[in-house]
C-alpha cells in the first residue's frame, strides 16, 4: 500500500481509578495512543493485540497480575502518567481486537483492574492511505538479551522506534539518572527483582513501556542533561532472572 508522510491519529484513553473510557471502534492504522489520567493516583496503561480465536473476556479472565505470559495476546506498549497528566506512545493497529487496562496495583495494593479499569475495543479496516513511520527517529532494536542502536543523546526531548526481535520474551527500556561517578553495573549489575506490588526501588526519568514479541512501537521521552543507566529489568519467566543481569543494560550520556 503507498504510505504517505503524515501525522497519525492520536486516540485518546481517559483512565479513571475506577475505569477506561476510549472508542469502542478504531481505523487500523498508525496510532497515537494516549493515557489521559484523569484518577487520583498514578495509571499506568497497557494494550494487548488479541489474536483471533480469542476474546476481550478471554484478557479479562487470564488478567492476574502485571506479567503477561500468554503468546496470544502480546503487549503493544505501556505508558504512566501522574494524576491530571498525559502520556503516549505511537503503534501501528492492525484490524482485530484489542484490551487495555492498568494492570498496576494502586497505593492500597489493590489492582485497578479488580476496580473496573479494563477495556475492549476493535480496530477496523482503514479506508485512508497508510502513514509511514517518522523516519526522523532513533532506531533500536531489542533482542534476548541485548539492545542495539544505543547512543549517547542531546538534552530535551529524544524519538525512539523501538523493535522487539525475540519471539518469547517481553521487553522494556528504562532511563535511569545515574549518581557523580557511579556507573549502570554499580546500579543494576546484580539487580534483584524487587517490582512486585508495583514498587520500583529506584525512581527512573523515563521508561519505554512493555513491549511483546515481533512488536514495533515508537515513544518519545524528555532527558536531562546527565549520565543513565538504561536497562530491561523485565524477569526471564516468573519468577526469573531481571533481563539486566542477562545482558540488556548499557549507559548514556545526554548532553546539554
Ligand atoms: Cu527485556
Amino acid at each position: 500500500m503507498e504510505q504517505v508522510e503524515s501525522e497519525p491519529a492520536v486516540v485518546v484513553f481517559r483512565v479513571t481509578d475506577r475505569s477506561i473510557e476510549a472508542p469502542e471502534s478504531i481505523p487500523a492504522g498508525l496510532t497515537t495512543i494516549r493515557l489521559q489520567n484523569d484518577g487520583t493516583v498514578p495509571h499506568s496503561l497497557v494494550v494487548f493485540d488479541i489474536d483471533e480465536g480469542h476474546t476481550v473476556d478471554d484478557v479479562a479472565r487470564e488478567l492476574t497480575g502485571q506479567f503477561w505470559p500468554e503468546s496470544w495476546a502480546p503487549a503493544i506498549g505501556e505508558v504512566s502518567a501522574e494524576p491530571g497528566e498525559s502520556n503516549e506512545w505511537t503503534v501501528r493497529l492492525e484490524k482485530g481486537l484489542y484490551a487495555a487496562t492498568d494492570w498496576t496495583v494502586g497505593p492500597d495494593q489493590v489492582p485497578h483492574v479488580a476496580r473496573g479499569v479494563f477495556t475492549g475495543f476493535e480496530v477496523t479496516a482503514s479506508e485512508g492511505p497508510e502513514i509511514a513511520w517518522d523516519s526522523d527517529v532513533i532506531e533500536i532494536e531489542l533482542g534476548d538479551f541485548f539492545f542495539t542502536g544505543l547512543q549517547d543523546l542531546p538534552a530535551g526531548r529524544n524519538t525512539f522506534r523501538l523493535v522487539n526481535l525475540s519471539d518469547e520474551q517481553d521487553h522494556m527500556l528504562l532511563f535511569v539518572p545515574l549518581g557523580d561517578g557511579q556507573t549502570v553495573v554499580d546500579m543494576f549489575g546484580d539487580y534483584v527483582y524487587e517490582r512486585d506490588g508495583g514498587n520500583l526501588d529506584f525512581e527512573p526519568a523515563a521508561e519505554i513501556g512493555w513491549i511483546g514479541p515481533g512488536q514495533e512501537v515508537e515513544y518519545s521521552v524528555d532527558l536531562d542533561p546527565g549520565n543513565y543507566a538504561v536497562v530491561c529489568l523485565l524477569p526471564d519467566g516468573h519468577p526469573g532472572t531481571p533481563h539486566s543481569n542477562l545482558g540488556m543494560l548499557g549507559q548514556i550520556t545526554v548532553s546539554g
